[in-house]
This record gives structure tokens, C-alpha cells and sequence, in this order.
């Protein structure tokens, strides 16, 4: 009993409370502070309303929010309630929300009050029971209703084994795929990793970052939280406001985009990071330039990890000098506790040095994939890794480095773009005969999409016309910055598109 409490992700975060709850947890932008009694107390009430919906065992609350202190009540609250927290990008459009609620089937979607009519209409058309709003502001018909409820509350009692969190992931084939995360999971990582970044009393956690993927919800807040530490928060990241709060802060975590625009503020130098203590760097490749501008114009080495919405953290540089130096360009070692092989096609461990398929075992490892059984046992090799369809070497000091992916995905901005779906939008066009999207570098999102198209014979095509449309389709992040027309895309003997080729030809377009 007691040890199932122990694992509860809910129950250790608040465990972790300062013990004078009347202190600062969170400062926003916009002129607010909420103490850790506020956290307890709006939490409880937003459980309590959760609970007196009467909702299935196991039911999912399904969030599409602007970033608010509320809207992280809203993710602690449903594990407080003991039910399953489906977090959804703001920039996802109807098509994108329709999958996600169709597939998986939430009990309760809140969404902002202007996208009320369409995301109601999905849910309520997916047998969704109940659709609240929540606005950034701290109004909408969820914190109405839960005003009215009690602000004492049990936790719940789930434990290690128990989903805590549905992550929906692109699909290398088209259709997204939920990664379900349990509080064993979560709680394991967090734990591995306030001890591993050495938090400690008095840090301060400037949070920039969406709350709809792992380094935000999970690596960002779980940190804080379970050093019972106050966090600056932004709704949205803004350099400027950024370094004007370093001085009060001592850890801030960042996608490399954010570091290469806080590079760009003249006011970044040593005196702003005085108190700093630590930057960690994560979520895509941390270019090796901005590593070493980073050292020269703060003082500070980044500490770049590798994590992904199926794992959490998986690795991480040193944190303690002693264990070795923060090296640029590697994501450092294996977390306490995480298994990682490198491994060749038929599933042999390669030599030191050898680059091959990422494969990792721990308890951070997500129980599978929602409702697709299949595909789970695919990713999973017979003894029990996880394929991550991440290429790297590790080399003889046991540092890992990521040299590429074998899933052919595209990382811009920290978001990640599966080519795959964005084709199959482009193929259904009026006039487009095939398409391919290639990542190329970019100077501030790391990597963008990009489109190639052929024309049906008598069509004629607009690459700008093309990606108005799609725009009116999906997220703004996966619409490729350049579409261009030709004749014929490159192909193999084998009659493949050679996206390598592809590649290659616009590889500068976003140089110098
Ligand atoms: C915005 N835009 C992007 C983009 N973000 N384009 C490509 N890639 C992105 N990531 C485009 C918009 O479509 C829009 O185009 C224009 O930029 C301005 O939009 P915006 O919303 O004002 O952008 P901005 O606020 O500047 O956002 C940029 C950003 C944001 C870098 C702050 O993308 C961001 O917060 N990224 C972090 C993502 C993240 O948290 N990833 C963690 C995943 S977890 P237009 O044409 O409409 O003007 C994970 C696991 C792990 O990967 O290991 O952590
Ligand atoms: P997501 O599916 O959004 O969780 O993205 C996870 C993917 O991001 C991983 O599989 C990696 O490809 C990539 N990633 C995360 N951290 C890093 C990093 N430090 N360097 C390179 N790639 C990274």
C-alpha cells in the first residue's frame, strides 16, 4: 500500500511541496503569483469536478489549451482524480483534433473557448460526454464549475503500473500514434533526473516552453515540482523577457531554437546568467556552433539530453564534472537506470564506435502504443527493448551521439514532422500527381520541411496556392516553408523517390 502511494505521480509531486505552502510556486508574465496553496487547493477542485462526472475507470481527458497555470492544474488534477491526461498542440486543426478524439475516445475534452463550436461538434460526435473551456485569462465554464466543488481532495489511489498520460506521436505511416506513459514511468524519470541535474533548494526554473509535449509537461514541471521549486513561467517563449529573468533564475530548459534567439539578444552575458546554474538543451540536435557561442558568451556549457514522448529521458551529459565533461554534439550517457544499445539491422550489438539502430530498456519505457497492439510489438525487440528509430554510436567513454534517424521524420523547432502524413495532404490535392518533403537545414528552426510536387498531366500547379491550403489543414509548424513543382521527382532502379537527392538540391537554400 505504501509503496503504491510511493509511485503515485501525483502524490510525489505533492509530497514535495514546500512546507510553507504560502510561498511563490509560480510568477506568470502577466503579473501573477500562485502559492503552492493555490496549486493544492485548485487542484483539488478541479479533481473533485473531474470525479463528480462519474466517468469511466480509466477515462481520458483530452486538453487543447493555451498555456496557463490553470491548464497545469487541469494535468494535475486528472492524476490527482486518478484518470489519463491526453495533452493536444494548440496548432492541431480540425482534422488533427478529429483523429485524436475519434481514436482515442476521450470522456471529457476542454479546449479554448473560441474553438468551442468546431472541437465540441467532434467530440460530442465521438460520444464525448463532457466539452469544457478554459482560456488563459482564468475564465471558461471548467474553472466556473469547479469553483463550486470542494478544495480538499484524496489522491487517488493509482499506482506504478497505471496510465497517467497519453502523448499522441506522428506516424511514420500516416496516423499518429498514442504513447501511453504510466506514473511509474513518469515518476521513475523525474526522480532519476532531480537527482541526475542536481536540483537543489533555492533553484528557480524559468519555464518557456509549450505544455503539450514530454520537456515541457514532464521534464520541465516534474523538475520543479519535485524540487518544490518556483517557477518563472511565460505563456509563450520571448527572448527578451527570457534574459531580462535570468538574473532570478537558476535553471532554464530549451528546444536548440530557443537558445540560437536568446543568442540573438544583446543583453545575454555573463552578468545575466550570474546566478544561473543550469541550461539544459534537448528535443532535437543542439548545433555544435551554438554550443560553443553559448560557453563564450555566458560562462555556461549546455547540458544536451535525449528524450523522446515513448521514453522521457533516455541520456544525458554529466551534470557533475566528475562524472566527465558536457560534450557538444553527444547526448551524453545512458540515465541511471536506462539500457541503450546500439544495434545493426538484425538486431546484433554493434562494436564501440559503430553506428547503428538505438535501442533502450528502463522503467521509463512507455507501456505501448493505444489500442495498437501490433504496432507495439513491433517496436519492441524479444528481450524487451525499444526500437526508437534513432541512429548513433556510442563511443569508448560511453557517450552517445545521434547521427541521424531511420524514421523519416523531420525535427524543426523542436516539433516533429512526419513527411509521410504531409504527403498524403499534398497527394490528395487537385492537380498534384506525387509529392515528397525533405527536412533541409534552417538557421532558427534547426530543420524545415520542405515540398516537392509533380503536376497530373494538364494541371497546373502553385506552390503557394498549395501551402495556403494546406495551411487551412493541419498545424502551422508541418507546413513546408517552400513548395516547389517539377517534372519528375528522382527515383531509384527500384522506382523509390530518392528524398536523399532531393535533400541534397536544397540543402542551401537558408544558408547565409
Ligand atoms: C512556429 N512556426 C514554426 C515552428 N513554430 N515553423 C516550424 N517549426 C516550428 N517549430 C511557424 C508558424 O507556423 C508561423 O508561421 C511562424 O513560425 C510564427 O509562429 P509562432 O507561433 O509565433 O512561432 P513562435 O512562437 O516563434 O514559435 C517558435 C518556437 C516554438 C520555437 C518558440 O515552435 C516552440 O515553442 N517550440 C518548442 C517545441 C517543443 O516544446 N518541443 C518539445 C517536444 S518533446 P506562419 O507562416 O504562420 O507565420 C520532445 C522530446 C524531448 O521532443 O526529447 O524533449
Ligand atoms: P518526440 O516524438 O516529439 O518525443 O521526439 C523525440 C525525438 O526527438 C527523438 O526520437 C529524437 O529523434 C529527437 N531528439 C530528442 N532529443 C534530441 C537530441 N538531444 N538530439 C537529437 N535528437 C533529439
Amino acid at each position: 500500500m505504501t509503496s503504491m502511494k510511493n509511485q503515485n505521480l501525483f502524490a510525489a509531486l505533492r509530497a514535495a511541496f514546500p512546507q510553507d505552502l504560502d510561498s511563490i510556486a509560480v510568477e506568470t508574465d502577466n503579473g501573477l503569483y500562485y502559492s503552492w496553496r493555490d496549486l493544492d487547493r485548485g487542484t483539488a477542485m478541479l479533481a473533485n469536478l473531474l470525479q463528480s462526472l462519474a466517468l469511466p475507470e480509466g477515462a481520458r481527458i483530452a486538453v487543447q489549451v493555451e498555456k496557463s497555470v490553470e491548464a497545469i492544474m487541469l494535468y494535475l488534477a486528472t492524476l490527482r482524480a486518478g484518470y489519463v491526461f491526453l495533452p493536444l498542440n494548440t496548432a492541431y486543426q480540425s482534422a488533427e483534433i478529429e483523429y485524436f478524439i475519434g481514436n482515442a475516445e476521450p470522456a471529457v475534452v476542454v479546449c479554448s473557448g473560441r474553438n468551442f463550436g468546431w472541437v465540441s461538434k467532434i467530440a460530442f460526435k465521438a460520444g464525448t460526454r463532457h466539452v469544457f473551456t478554459l482560456d488563459d485569462d482564468r475564465t471558461g465554464s471548467l474553472l466556473t464549475r469547479a469553483a463550486q466543488c470542494s478544495d480538499r481532495h484524496e489522491v487517488a489511489h493509482k499506482g506504478a503500473d497505471d496510465l497517467a498520460a497519453i502523448l499522441y506521436t506522428s506516424g511514420t505511416t500516416g496516423r499518429s500514434k498514442g504513447a501511453m506513459l504510466t506514473h511509474g514511468n513518469l515518476l521513475s524519470n523525474a526522480v532519476v533526473l532531480k537527482d541526475y541535474w542536481g536540483w537543489r533548494h533555492g533553484d528557480v526554473l524559468i519555464h518557456a516552453l509549450p505544455i503539450f509535449h514530454v520537456h515541457g509537461l514532464f521534464v520541465a514541471l516534474h523538475g520543479a515540482l519535485l524540487n518544490g521549486s518556483k517557477m518563472i513561467w511565460l505563456g509563450k517563449f520571448d527572448a527578451q523577457r527570457v534574459v531580462r529573468k535570468l538574473p532570478e533564475a537558476t535553471v532554464f530548459m530549451g528546444v536548440p531554437t530557443l537558445y540560437v534567439r536568446l543568442l540573438q539578444e544583446p543583453g545575454l552575458d555573463r552578468h545575466a546568467c550570474r546566478n544561473m546554474r543550469l541550461f539544459i538543451a534537448g528535443s532535437a540536435p543542439l548545433l555544435i556552433d551554438t554550443f560553443k557561442e553559448w560557453a563564450e558568451r555566458t560562462g555556461h556549457t549546455i547540458l544536451e539530453r535525449y528524450g523522446m514522448s515513448e521514453t522521457a529521458m533516455l541520456t544525458s551529459n554529466p551534470y557533475d564534472a566528475r562524472d566527465g565533461e558536457r560534450r557538444g554534439g553527444t547526448v551524453g550517457f545512458p540515465l541511471p537506470g536506462v539500457s541503450l544499445r546500439v544495434c545493426d539491422d538484425e538486431g546484433r550489438a554493434v562494436a564501440t564506435g559503430e553506428i547503428g539502430g538505438i535501442q533502450v530498456k528502463g522503467p521509463n519505457v512507455f507501456k505501448g502504443y493505444w489500442r495498437m497492439p501490433e504496432k507495439t510489438r513491433e517496436e519492441f525487440t524479444e528481450d524487451g527493448f525499444f526500437r526508437t528509430g534513432d541512429v548513433g554510436r556510442i563511443d569508448g567513454l560511453g557517450y552517445v551521439t545521434i547521427v541521424g534517424r531511420s524514421k523519416d521524420l523531420i525535427i524543426s523547432g523542436g516539433y516533429n514532422v512526419y513527411p509521410a502524413e504531409i504527403e498524403g495532404y499534398l497527394n490528395e490535392m487537385s492537380g498534384v500527381a506525387e509529392s515528397a518533403v525533405v527536412g533541409v537545414p534552417h538557421p532558427d528552426f534547426g530543420e524545415v520541411g520542405v515540398a516537392v510536387l509533380t503536376a497530373r498531366p494538364g494541371a497546373k500547379l502553385d506552390g503557394e496556392k498549395i501551402l495556403a491550403e494546406l495551411k487551412a489543414r493541419l498545424a502551422n509548424f508541418k507546413i513546408p516553408k517552400r513548395c516547389f513543382v517539377v517534372a519528375e521527382l528522382p527515383r531509384n532502379t527500384m522506382g523509390k523517390v530518392q528524398k536523399n537527392l532531393l535533400r541534397e538540391q536544397h540543402m542551401g537554400l537558408y544558408k547565409g
